[in-house]
């Protein structure tokens, strides 16, 4: 997992519980890379899902909340880093559609060993889409996250559903409808 990725979620951890918090996950020997990260650099997937442990216990928060919340974090980060990446969306509908083949083609241009989820568009109209999140990482809640900030960033909003097609994560549809 992309080391920006761990610089944004420890910069969350910050902001929303404290340095007293940010040292306590970090702090327990548990990290290989002993809670330093830089944006460019690799590090394993274990180390991020160590970190959300750690947190859900500290705050009592599930994890999957933790997950969302970051989702909800996340998305000005990237688009604050790579700004060049969106640009050219002036709709969230617009932008969702392309995120397999525009989106993170691009981010696998800036990051060649990122490792990431795929989107399959099943339906798309002028007021809504459906796809389906792929990815052995499971990460649909950080996903619903994204897609949330991604109306928000363009002014509006959005109703977002989810069905689980594996209980484990790995493959979830999406039904996004676009409000007002
Ligand atoms: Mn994108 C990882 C969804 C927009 C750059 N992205 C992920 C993951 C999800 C995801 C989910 C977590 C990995 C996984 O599930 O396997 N991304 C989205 C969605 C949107 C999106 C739903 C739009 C909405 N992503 C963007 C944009 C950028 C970007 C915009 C860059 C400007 N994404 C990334 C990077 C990673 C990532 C970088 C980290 C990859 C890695 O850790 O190897």
């Amino acid at each position: 997992m992309k080391g920006i990725v761990f610089t944004e979620f420890l910069e969350m951890v910050e902001s929303k519980f404290g340095l007293e918090t940010l040292d306590n996950i970090i702090e327990n020997g548990q990290l290989p890379s002993e809670g330093i990260y830089t944006s460019v650099g690799t590090y394993d997937f274990n180390e991020m899902v160590t970190l959300i442990t750690n947190l859900s216990e500290e705050t009592n928060i599930p994890v999957g909340d933790l997950i969302y919340a970051f989702g909800l974090y996340l998305f000005a980060g990237l688009a604050n880093s790579h700004p060049e990446v969106i640009k050219n969306y002036n709709t969230p509908l617009g932008l969702l559609y392309c995120i397999e083949d525009h989106i993170h083609v691009h981010v696998k241009k800036l990051y060649p060993d990122a490792e990431l989820p795929s989107f399959k568009v099943l339906d798309k109209t002028d007021t809504s889409i459906s796809m389906v999140y792929s990815s052995s990482r499971g990460l649909y809640r950080l996903a619903h996250g994204l897609i949330e900030k991604a109306f928000e960033h363009f002014g509006g909003t959005a109703t977002i559903t989810y069905d689980l097609l594996k209980e484990d994560g790995t493959e979830v549809k999406f039904d996004i409808v676009q409000n007002g």
